[in-house]
Protein backbone atom coordinates (compact mmCIF):
# COMPACT_ATOMS: atom_id res chain seq x y z
CA UNK A 1 0.00 0.00 0.00
CA UNK A 2 1.37 3.53 -0.68
CA UNK A 3 -0.08 7.18 -0.70
CA UNK A 4 0.59 8.28 -4.10
CA UNK A 5 -0.50 11.86 -4.22
CA UNK A 6 2.31 13.74 -2.84
CA UNK A 7 1.00 15.29 0.47
CA UNK A 8 1.94 19.21 1.36
CA UNK A 9 1.71 21.65 3.66
CA UNK A 10 -1.25 21.65 5.76
CA UNK A 11 -1.50 17.84 4.66
CA UNK A 12 -2.23 15.59 8.02
CA UNK A 13 0.22 12.42 8.76
CA UNK A 14 -0.36 9.85 6.38
CA UNK A 15 -2.35 7.07 8.78
CA UNK A 16 -0.34 4.02 7.78
CA UNK A 17 -1.19 -0.13 8.81
CA UNK A 18 0.84 -0.89 11.46
CA UNK A 19 1.94 -3.81 9.49
CA UNK A 20 5.79 -2.99 10.11
CA UNK A 21 6.53 -2.48 6.75
CA UNK A 22 9.50 0.43 5.86
CA UNK A 23 8.29 3.36 5.27
CA UNK A 24 9.57 5.68 2.25
CA UNK A 25 9.06 9.37 1.98
CA UNK A 26 9.53 9.68 -1.85
CA UNK A 27 9.07 12.12 -4.57
CA UNK A 28 8.24 10.28 -7.68
CA UNK A 29 10.66 12.42 -10.04
CA UNK A 30 13.36 12.64 -7.41
CA UNK A 31 16.91 10.48 -8.83
CA UNK A 32 17.65 10.36 -4.96
CA UNK A 33 14.65 8.56 -3.80
CA UNK A 34 14.63 6.72 -7.13
CA UNK A 35 17.60 5.39 -6.01
CA UNK A 36 16.11 3.83 -2.81
CA UNK A 37 12.91 2.31 -4.74
CA UNK A 38 15.23 0.83 -7.17
CA UNK A 39 17.43 -0.66 -3.64
CA UNK A 40 13.79 -1.72 -1.89
CA UNK A 41 12.76 -3.19 -5.51
CA UNK A 42 16.00 -4.92 -6.10
CA UNK A 43 15.69 -7.02 -2.52
CA UNK A 44 11.84 -7.37 -3.01
CA UNK A 45 11.31 -5.53 0.35
CA UNK A 46 7.68 -4.37 0.68
CA UNK A 47 7.42 -0.91 2.11
CA UNK A 48 5.06 2.12 2.00
CA UNK A 49 5.35 4.77 -0.38
CA UNK A 50 4.73 8.30 1.45
CA UNK A 51 5.39 11.08 -1.34
CA UNK A 52 6.11 14.52 -0.66
CA UNK A 53 5.29 17.67 -2.68
CA UNK A 54 8.73 19.41 -2.29
CA UNK A 55 7.46 22.63 -2.90
CA UNK A 56 5.17 22.91 0.05
CA UNK A 57 6.28 20.67 2.23
CA UNK A 58 4.24 19.40 5.18
CA UNK A 59 5.04 20.13 8.54
CA UNK A 60 5.98 16.59 9.93
CA UNK A 61 8.53 16.05 7.18
CA UNK A 62 11.19 17.54 9.60
CA UNK A 63 10.22 14.58 12.25
CA UNK A 64 11.86 12.00 9.31
CA UNK A 65 14.07 14.42 7.57
CA UNK A 66 15.95 17.02 9.45
CA UNK A 67 17.56 18.53 6.19
CA UNK A 68 13.53 18.36 4.49
CA UNK A 69 14.82 16.42 1.50
CA UNK A 70 13.73 12.58 0.26
CA UNK A 71 14.20 9.86 0.72
CA UNK A 72 13.86 9.35 4.07
CA UNK A 73 13.20 5.46 5.34
CA UNK A 74 11.48 4.85 8.14
CA UNK A 75 12.45 1.92 10.05
CA UNK A 76 9.15 0.92 12.03
CA UNK A 77 10.27 -2.09 13.06
CA UNK A 78 13.23 -1.27 15.01
CA UNK A 79 12.94 0.14 18.27
CA UNK A 80 12.10 4.03 18.77
CA UNK A 81 11.00 3.81 14.87
CA UNK A 82 14.19 6.02 13.19
CA UNK A 83 14.26 6.89 9.90
CA UNK A 84 17.62 7.02 7.26
CA UNK A 85 18.46 10.13 5.05
CA UNK A 86 20.76 10.04 2.56
CA UNK A 87 20.01 7.79 -0.26
CA UNK A 88 23.41 6.01 -0.48
CA UNK A 89 23.45 5.68 3.17
CA UNK A 90 19.97 4.09 2.90
CA UNK A 91 20.35 1.92 0.01
CA UNK A 92 23.90 0.68 1.70
CA UNK A 93 21.90 -0.45 4.80
CA UNK A 94 18.79 -2.07 2.62
CA UNK A 95 21.86 -3.76 1.01
CA UNK A 96 23.21 -5.46 4.55
CA UNK A 97 19.95 -5.62 6.26
CA UNK A 98 18.72 -7.81 3.35
CA UNK A 99 20.83 -10.36 1.80
CA UNK A 100 19.01 -11.10 -0.85
CA UNK A 101 20.21 -10.04 -4.45
CA UNK A 102 23.79 -8.77 -2.90
CA UNK A 103 24.55 -5.14 -4.66
CA UNK A 104 27.63 -3.85 -3.05
CA UNK A 105 30.80 -6.70 -3.39
CA UNK A 106 31.93 -8.45 -0.71
CA UNK A 107 35.33 -8.00 -1.57
CA UNK A 108 36.51 -4.78 0.30
CA UNK A 109 38.68 -3.50 -2.47
CA UNK A 110 36.30 -4.10 -4.88
CA UNK A 111 34.02 -2.22 -2.16
CA UNK A 112 35.76 0.20 -2.25
CA UNK A 113 36.33 0.89 -5.45
CA UNK A 114 32.68 1.21 -6.32
CA UNK A 115 32.18 3.51 -3.51
CA UNK A 116 34.89 5.81 -5.19
CA UNK A 117 32.91 5.57 -8.72
CA UNK A 118 30.10 6.34 -7.50
CA UNK A 119 32.02 9.75 -5.66
CA UNK A 120 32.98 10.32 -9.34
CA UNK A 121 29.46 10.33 -10.25
CA UNK A 122 28.56 13.91 -8.78
CA UNK A 123 30.55 15.07 -11.64
CA UNK A 124 27.66 13.99 -13.74
CA UNK A 125 24.62 15.06 -11.60
CA UNK A 126 26.53 18.59 -10.34
CA UNK A 127 26.45 18.76 -14.34
CA UNK A 128 23.08 17.85 -14.44
CA UNK A 129 21.57 20.63 -12.23
CA UNK A 130 23.83 22.87 -13.57
CA UNK A 131 22.27 22.45 -17.04
CA UNK A 132 18.65 22.63 -15.52
CA UNK A 133 19.49 25.52 -13.29
CA UNK A 134 21.68 27.93 -16.03
CA UNK A 135 21.41 25.88 -19.41
CA UNK A 136 25.38 25.64 -19.35
CA UNK A 137 27.58 22.67 -18.39
CA UNK A 138 26.86 20.27 -21.09
CA UNK A 139 30.82 19.49 -21.76
CA UNK A 140 31.08 19.07 -18.02
CA UNK A 141 28.62 16.28 -18.31
CA UNK A 142 30.56 14.35 -21.19
CA UNK A 143 33.55 15.03 -19.50
CA UNK A 144 32.79 12.93 -16.15
CA UNK A 145 30.60 10.33 -18.58
CA UNK A 146 34.02 9.62 -20.31
CA UNK A 147 35.38 8.20 -16.87
CA UNK A 148 31.85 5.64 -16.93
CA UNK A 149 32.94 4.83 -20.47
CA UNK A 150 36.20 3.97 -19.53
CA UNK A 151 35.59 2.37 -16.66
CA UNK A 152 33.10 0.04 -18.20
CA UNK A 153 35.60 -0.73 -20.79
CA UNK A 154 38.06 -1.52 -18.21
CA UNK A 155 35.15 -3.68 -15.84
CA UNK A 156 34.74 -5.73 -19.33
CA UNK A 157 31.26 -6.59 -18.38
CA UNK A 158 27.72 -5.30 -19.31
CA UNK A 159 27.04 -3.77 -15.92
CA UNK A 160 29.54 -1.94 -13.31
CA UNK A 161 28.07 -4.87 -10.98
CA UNK A 162 29.16 -7.65 -13.63
CA UNK A 163 26.50 -9.72 -15.31
CA UNK A 164 23.81 -8.62 -14.30
CA UNK A 165 22.99 -4.89 -12.28
CA UNK A 166 24.28 -3.91 -8.80
CA UNK A 167 24.96 -1.60 -6.48
CA UNK A 168 26.98 1.08 -8.90
CA UNK A 169 24.36 0.67 -11.33
CA UNK A 170 21.19 1.21 -9.53
CA UNK A 171 22.73 4.04 -7.86
CA UNK A 172 23.52 5.87 -11.20
CA UNK A 173 20.43 4.72 -13.36
CA UNK A 174 18.04 7.43 -12.37
CA UNK A 175 20.83 10.00 -13.99
CA UNK A 176 20.58 7.94 -17.51
CA UNK A 177 16.66 7.81 -17.13
CA UNK A 178 16.95 11.76 -17.51
CA UNK A 179 18.91 12.14 -20.54
CA UNK A 180 15.50 13.63 -21.93
CA UNK A 181 15.40 16.78 -20.18
CA UNK A 182 18.81 17.85 -20.76
CA UNK A 183 18.00 17.38 -24.48
CA UNK A 184 14.78 19.62 -24.29
CA UNK A 185 16.79 21.95 -22.02
CA UNK A 186 19.49 22.09 -24.90
CA UNK A 187 17.96 20.93 -27.57
CA UNK A 188 20.56 22.66 -29.73
CA UNK A 189 23.23 21.84 -28.13
CA UNK A 190 22.38 17.89 -27.15
CA UNK A 191 24.83 16.04 -28.48
CA UNK A 192 25.40 12.56 -27.56
CA UNK A 193 27.62 10.95 -29.05
CA UNK A 194 27.49 6.98 -29.70
CA UNK A 195 30.86 7.12 -31.01
CA UNK A 196 32.21 8.83 -28.20
CA UNK A 197 30.23 6.59 -25.48
CA UNK A 198 29.07 3.01 -27.16
CA UNK A 199 29.74 1.37 -24.31
CA UNK A 200 27.08 3.16 -22.26
CA UNK A 201 24.83 3.80 -25.09
CA UNK A 202 24.63 -0.48 -24.81
CA UNK A 203 24.38 -0.42 -21.17
CA UNK A 204 22.09 2.42 -21.14
CA UNK A 205 19.77 0.22 -23.76
CA UNK A 206 20.30 -3.52 -21.77
CA UNK A 207 20.04 -1.33 -18.01
CA UNK A 208 16.62 -0.32 -19.26
CA UNK A 209 15.49 -3.82 -19.85
CA UNK A 210 16.29 -4.59 -16.01
CA UNK A 211 13.23 -5.68 -14.26
CA UNK A 212 14.21 -3.69 -11.72
CA UNK A 213 15.19 -0.64 -13.44
CA UNK A 214 11.23 -1.09 -15.19
CA UNK A 215 9.52 -1.42 -11.69
CA UNK A 216 10.29 2.13 -11.12
CA UNK A 217 9.91 3.71 -14.62
CA UNK A 218 9.10 6.98 -15.97
CA UNK A 219 9.31 7.76 -19.78
CA UNK A 220 11.40 10.52 -21.09
CA UNK A 221 8.01 12.04 -22.23
CA UNK A 222 6.83 12.00 -18.33
CA UNK A 223 10.14 13.35 -17.02
CA UNK A 224 10.29 16.06 -19.60
CA UNK A 225 6.75 17.06 -18.87
CA UNK A 226 7.51 16.82 -15.16
CA UNK A 227 10.58 19.27 -15.59
CA UNK A 228 8.67 21.75 -17.71
CA UNK A 229 5.73 22.23 -14.81
CA UNK A 230 8.64 22.78 -12.34
CA UNK A 231 10.42 25.30 -14.56
CA UNK A 232 6.76 27.25 -14.96
CA UNK A 233 6.97 27.38 -10.93
CA UNK A 234 4.48 24.87 -10.69
CA UNK A 235 5.71 21.19 -10.45
CA UNK A 236 3.07 18.71 -11.41
CA UNK A 237 4.15 16.34 -8.51
CA UNK A 238 1.09 14.17 -9.17
CA UNK A 239 1.77 13.52 -12.95
CA UNK A 240 1.79 9.57 -12.45
CA UNK A 241 -0.50 9.47 -9.14
N1 LIG B 1 22.19 13.89 -0.84
C1 LIG B 1 20.78 13.61 -0.82
C2 LIG B 1 20.09 14.47 -1.83
C3 LIG B 1 18.57 14.38 -1.75
C4 LIG B 1 17.90 15.55 -2.47
O1 LIG B 1 18.55 16.54 -2.83
N2 LIG B 1 16.59 15.43 -2.68
C5 LIG B 1 15.84 16.53 -3.25
C6 LIG B 1 14.79 16.09 -4.24
S1 LIG B 1 15.47 15.32 -5.68
C7 LIG B 1 15.08 17.23 -2.14
O2 LIG B 1 14.53 16.60 -1.26
N3 LIG B 1 15.01 18.57 -2.20
C8 LIG B 1 14.23 19.33 -1.30
C9 LIG B 1 14.98 20.51 -0.77
O3 LIG B 1 16.19 20.58 -1.00
O4 LIG B 1 14.38 21.34 -0.14
C10 LIG B 1 20.55 12.13 -1.07
O5 LIG B 1 21.42 11.50 -1.69
O6 LIG B 1 19.55 11.57 -0.62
Amino acid sequence: MSSSKHLGKGSPRPVLPEDGLLRLFSMRFCPYAQRAHLALNAKKVPYHTVNINLTEKPEWLVEFSPLLKVPALQLVGEKGQPALIESLVIAEYLDEKYPQNPLLPKDPLKRAQDKILLERFSGITNAFMKILMQGTGLDDYWVALDIFEQELTKRGTPFFGGDKPGFVDYMIWPWFERLSVIELKLPQEYNFDEKRFPKITKYIADLKEDSVVKSFYATPEQHNEFWRTRKSGNANYDLLA
